[in-house]
């Protein structure tokens, strides 16, 4: 008997929609909450249900007693978090439980202790996660992390345990260099995140970053949907991400799936969850993080494999069994994900809000668009840069670069600054061709792209100029001939 037949999205943008476009599917009444600033998104127009969440904008997705208030006001039964926000707020997720109210998510106790990185090495080490050398507590000071770092050799890098988006980290290559950038990391850390735990463990130079999708029951069934490789980021936001990994060896590929399944059922994890891995040059596999929600690039996983994780995590919290057994999950092709940002490279990609004057979206084989994105839509100053993901599909790597590069081509978004024009660099690069990257890739590729990216407007405005001139020099003639 079906527990949840209304659910509120305690989130915006293009992952509201996605959660709304799930919801539909499983003939589920879906409610969302939106800020004042948040009234034109067209998520707030297709929810069966919308309440608005007044006052200061930033706030109005985090403050998780009125979301739960409103939740049990409005009779739904379950929350979606989606990501960012509260997604891996364990407190919201406890308070979900005490209403009565079902969090459509892992436990809180996994939210939790996967929010801390230390105790996560630790936790993924026990059952068997390949971890890099490195302290398993906080360290109680500079002194004795240098000593360790000393004992692991240099570079290594400082963590913070309780970080994220590569704040509270740095990178150190010499000794006399370590005390500075403890402090510096330490000082971050308490800044963004309220707490002061650092760790340090061995640094890959340049790895690359290939995580696994999880699905867990609550029946201890757990199956793996594959990987992603989401090297191409830039400073820790990830750009560009594709499923499956081009360019692994099939025994890498295999462990990381061997790995990432058996630890999720030995710490009884349930719902969506993406273990994330750092592979060297020698595709040495090390646990770096345990993301407890659904991630932003979940389509390219959706798209191989042919599995709604939205709705699949809706099943699970509603206690539903598994409905697939891993022999059952084939993979085919590859998809590329492309997060098209309101941001202008000119100035060092800043977010730039603003109302898109033109819109012209991609189509036809192989494309999907997760977007809020229409002409006239005002992008708010409050919330990230994100207006939407391009996503494409093709058999093979080389017709999926293909795809990517007539779909990025054919986007037209006039009125604000977008990231399009650094994609479509991306996808003529070489290197990216022959699927060469990591981490790295960024930094050592963007002074050599071309931002101004305008060149392919100005073709078709050009061209449709001189088809404007044709026609009116022949209605003229044919005025001539008739006279
Ligand atoms: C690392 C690493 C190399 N060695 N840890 C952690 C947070 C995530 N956003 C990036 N993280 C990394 N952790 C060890 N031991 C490389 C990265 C990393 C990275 C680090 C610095 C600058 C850019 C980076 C991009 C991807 C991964």
């Amino acid at each position: 008997m079906k527990k949840i037949n209304k659910v509120l999205i305690a989130n915006r943008g293009e992952i509201a929609l996605r959660i709304i476009r799930a919801c539909k599917e499983l003939d589920i009444t879906s409610v969302c909450v939106f800020s004042e600033v948040d009234l034109e998104g067209i998520w707030v127009k297709k929810a069966d249900e919308a309440y608005p969440i007044m006052g200061n904008p930033i706030d109005a997705y985090l403050d998780y007693e009125r979301i739960v208030t409103l939740a049990k006001k409005a009779e739904c039964d379950a929350i979606h978090p989606g990501y960012g926000f509260l997604s891996e707020n364990a407190d919201f997720a406890r308070a979900c439980k005490r209403e009565g109210i079902i969090f459509i998510g892992p436990s809180a106790e996994h939210i939790a202790l996967f929010g801390d990185k230390i105790a996560s090495k630790n936790a993924m080490a026990e059952v068997g996660v390949p971890i890099l050398p490195g302290t398993d507590e906080p360290l109680s000071s500079p002194e004795e992390g240098e000593a360790i770092a000393k004992e692991i050799g240099f570079p290594v890098i400082i963590k913070a345990a309780f970080g994220g988006g590569g704040r509270g980290m740095r990178i150190v290559y010499k000794a006399k260099e370590f005390k500075k950038l403890f402090d510096e990391a330490q000082n971050e850390s308490m800044k963004y995140f309220a707490r002061d735990e650092v760790f340090v463990e061995k640094y890959l130079e340049n790895p690359r970053h290939i995580e696994v999708q999880i699905l867990a029951d609550s029946f201890g069934n757990v199956v793996h949907l594959g990987d992603r490789d989401c090297s191409i980021q830039r400073r820790h936001q990830k750009v560009v991400e594709i499923a499956p990994a081009p360019n692994l060896k099939d025994e890498t590929r295999k462990e990381l799936y061997r790995v990432a399944t058996k630890a999720m059922f030995k710490l009884g994890y349930e719902s969506a969850g993406t273990v994330e891995f750092l592979v060297d040059q020698d595709e040495n596999l090390y646990f770096m993080e345990m993301n407890t929600r659904i991630q932003v690039e979940h389509p390219v996983t959706e798209i191989i494999s042919g599995i709604d994780l939205i709705q699949r995590m809706i099943e699970i919290a509603d206690g539903d069994k598994l409905k697939f057994l891993q022999e059952e999950i084939k993979f085919s092709g590859y998809a590329i994900e492309f997060r098209i940002n309101a941001e202008d490279a000119q100035k060092d990609f800043a977010p730039h809000p603003g109302t898109i004057t033109e819109y012209l979206s991609p189509g036809g084989p192989g494309v999907r668009l997760d977007t809020i994105a229409y002409k006239g839509y005002t992008i708010p100053a409050f919330y990230d840069s994100m207006i939407g993901k391009l996503i494409v599909f093709a058999i093979d790597w080389e017709g999926a670069v293909k795809k990517a590069e007539r779909a990025l081509c054919e986007y037209h978004i006039a009125g604000i600054p977008t990231n399009l024009p650094l994609h479509r660099q991306i996808v003529k690069d070489q290197d990216f061709k022959d699927a060469r990257f990591d981490t790295g890739y960024f930094d050592k590729k963007l002074s050599t792209f071309n931002l101004e990216g305008q060149e392919q407007g100005k073709r078709e405005e050009e061209k449709y100029r001189k088809l404007a001139d044709l026609i009116s020099s022949i209605k003229k003639n044919q005025v001539k001939v008739r006279q």
